[in-house]
């Protein structure tokens, strides 16, 4: 069951798997056997796509005026980032990647349009809504991607290529599923298409696009900006840190402004969201890369939900730097209170927080705290000279909001834009 529970978890759609091991058996002994071929009757995941939904693809892509590719998590998963990048270069697409698929391509490629979706990028949103062709890799139109469903990228047909079968078709309507790897997918896709000048209009106005609709927020040099602390910690680690986060803004302002440029860079909770996920996840990624360097990004609430993790770092020295978004709420529901509840703020206080740098080293670990920049900088570059693990509170503007936002129930092209 072991070997099958490894099977399981490292081929098909990758993840996860949990084998309840009965006392006595835990207690038993036995001689570890090597398996090479695991076969599971009903398990066959289907690897190799479709050859005519392959040359679908690939005549819809050379008829295409206004293509346009999302990548999801599958790419990193897959390993599939090289195919893709080779695969844009060729056709020239215009991409954007999800909240999980962040890192499976290179965020300063000119091609690159960000995030899609409720925080995603105006250029990425309405790309799609205008788009005569979708591409989606390794992505499952996740309702924080689609917005509202029924208007949902209206124009476009939609090719879904995915591992898994029940992603297909699942959300959102597909004109050409493709079943398959991505990286097997796009490395047969490969010799099959060459477009590199058509749609040269479409890529323009992208382009410009990107560049007059970049993230933005209002600075200030009374009080820490949250967007501000991402970007000092993109701009000292030159985007190469394992980063991984929390839920909530802090997350958002983490995938908007710390550019990825390679894959397994980045662990967040998509989909089901968990606060106190990230601090864990850290250790994890620290154990598992122990000469890279491990950001761990929290807000003050789901701080507190793994604190006593802590310990875990003290005791085994993992060096782990812990990054503290404090801005004293709960700042996602917050958001939500003041822009779609019309300011009826229930049970987002957090003032009642311990002191992060006492309870740091409480446990026996470094902390820091900053308040403005100057110190924010100083106390930062205190924790990347530090061997071991530390935590640094960046104590931040309470009121801020993560735009562009696309309330729920709406189409993903009406985007909050936020105060200039
Ligand atoms: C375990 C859990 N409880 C509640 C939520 C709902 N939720 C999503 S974001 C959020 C606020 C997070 O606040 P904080 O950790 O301070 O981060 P911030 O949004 O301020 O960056 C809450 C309560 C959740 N996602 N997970």
């Amino acid at each position: 069951m072991i070997h099958e529970a490894f099977h399981i978890a490292n081929t098909g759609r990758k993840g996860p798997v949990l084998i309840d091991i009965p006392k006595d058996v835990s207690a038993a002994k036995t001689l570890f056997e090597p398996v090479q071929n695991v076969h599971l009757r009903g398990y066959q995941p289907t690897v190799k796509p479709n050859r005519l939904q392959l040359d679908k693809l690939a005549a819809a892509i050379q008829e295409s005026e206004r293509p346009v590719i999302l990548a999801g998590g599958g790419v990193v998963y897959a390993g599939a980032h090289e195919a893709l990048l080779e695969f844009v270069n060729i056709t020239q697409i215009p991409i954007t990647t999800t909240l999980l698929g962040l890192g499976g391509f290179p965020s300063g490629h000119e091609l690159w349009m960000g995030m899609p979706g409720m925080h995603g990028t105006l250029t990425a949103n309405r790309s799609i809504q205008e788009a005569d062709l979708l591409i989606s890799l390794g992505a499952r139109f996740d309702d924080r991607v689609t917005g509202k469903l029924d208007g949902f990228a209206p124009h476009a047909k939609i090719a879904h290529i995915d591992i898994d079968p029940a992603e297909i078709g699942k959300n959102v309507n597909t004109d050409i599923p493709i079943v398959g790897d991505v990286k097997h997918v796009l490395e047969l896709l490969i010799p099959l298409v060459a477009r590199a000048g058509k749609a040269d209009a479409w890529r323009e106005k992208i382009a410009k696009s990107s560049q007059e609709n970049p993230f933005k927020y209002k600075d200030s040099d009374k009080v820490l900006k949250p967007q501000w602390v991402i970007e000092l910690l993109n701009e000292t680690t030159e985007g190469q840190a394992i980063v991984t986060t929390d839920v909530g803004q802090h997350q958002m302002w983490a995938a908007q402004y710390y550019k990825f440029n390679q894959p397994r860079s980045w662990i967040t909770s998509g989909g089901l969201g968990t606060m106190g996920f990230g601090f864990p996840s850290a250790i994890g990624a620290q154990m598992a890369a122990p000469d890279r360097l491990v950001i761990s990004i929290n807000g003050d609430g789901g701080m507190q939900m793994c604190a006593q993790e802590l310990a875990i770092c003290a005791i085994n020295n993992i060096p782990v730097k812990v990054v503290v978004i404090n801005n004293q709420v709960l700042g996602m529901v917050r958001q939500w209170q003041e822009l779609i509840y019309e300011n009826r703020y229930s049970f987002i206080d957090l003032a009642g927080s311990p002191d992060f740098v006492k309870l740091a080293e409480a446990y026996g670990v470094k902390g820091l705290r900053a308040t403005n920049k100057e110190e924010a900088r100083q106390a930062w570059q205190e924790a990347l000279d530090t061997p071991g693990p530390v935590l640094v509170e960046f104590v931040v503007e309470k009121g801020e909001n993560v735009y562009p936002m696309v309330p729920q129930g709406s189409t993903i092209d009406q985007m909050l834009l936020g105060e200039d």
